[in-house]
């Protein structure tokens, strides 16, 4: 006959693996430098082979691509696209062919780093998308992930939604705009981003002329834009996503 303490023993390291104590991502980086892919729209012809995460137990987990695609990014960034508290890494990712798209990684089932979900390729090489962010734009408790589709060329800002598919997750349209960018040619970095000034999340970026920086935000499905200010440089972006 099995005693109780033998049946707690028993249970707790399944009641605790269920109820997310498993690592998670805390950090991500690229690695492999690489220069296979010579677009050089981010000031140099290097982009990375390697996505490296860290976990909250130390561990260090890495995806590489083969010939054929890279990272074409500034850095891959934290955040909880999927709603369970745990950050997933939001990453551009380019292809020899079909240029880039915007990729969600996250730990699977097994604790494998895998992509999640991501964009439809633009569809050209050297065809590029910077990342605004990810926000519940629309307060409805679904994440939504924004970024500018061709900086340089369509300037528009598209925002898509993550949505359980199956076992997994899959990134739907919502709504897009046209006129507004967050990067210029041969920048190391993108402009604005996402900002919560006490009214609900924003999306921060110039207009596509440079003159002014614009918040947009999303309510109901559309999304409707506004100067905050004139644009000077990144000191004008770094003053709005601090609110000032
Ligand atoms: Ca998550
Ligand atoms: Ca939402």
């Amino acid at each position: 006959m099995i005693s109780a303490r033998a049946l707690i023993a028993w249970a707790l390291p399944a009641l605790f693996a269920g109820q997310g104590l498993a690592a998670e991502i805390t950090a991500a980086r690229y690695t492999d430098p690489t220069d296979r892919y010579p677009h050089a729209v981010l000031g140099d012809g290097i982009e990375h082979a390697t996505l490296e995460v860290t976990l909250s137990d130390g561990r260090r987990l890495s995806a590489q691509y083969p010939p054929g695609m890279v990272f074409e990014d500034t850095a891959p960034r934290l955040a909880d696209v999927t709603g369970d508290g745990a950050p997933e890494v939001i990453t551009v990712e380019s292809s020899d062919s079909q240029g880039a798209r915007l990729a969600v990684w996250g730990l699977d089932g097994q604790g494998r780093l895998a992509p999640l979900a991501a964009s439809p390729f633009i569809g050209q090489r050297f065809r590029w998308l910077a990342p605004v962010g990810a926000a519940d734009l629309d307060g409805d408790g679904r994440i939504e992930l924004a970024w500018i589709d061709r900086p340089h060329l369509a300037k528009t800002l598209m925002v898509w939604r993550m949505e359980p598919a199956g076992e997994g997750w899959r990134l739907v349209p919502l709504a897009e705009s046209p006129g507004l960018t967050n990067h210029r040619i041969g920048e190391s970095d993108i402009a604005g981003g996402m900002r919560d000034c006490g009214a609900g999340p924003e999306m921060i970026t110039a207009d596509a002329a440079w003159r002014n920086v614009m918040a947009t935000r999303l309510a109901g499905g559309r999304l409707t834009s506004r100067v905050i200010g004139r644009h000077r440089d990144r000191g004008s972006f770094a003053a709005a996503m601090a609110c000032d």
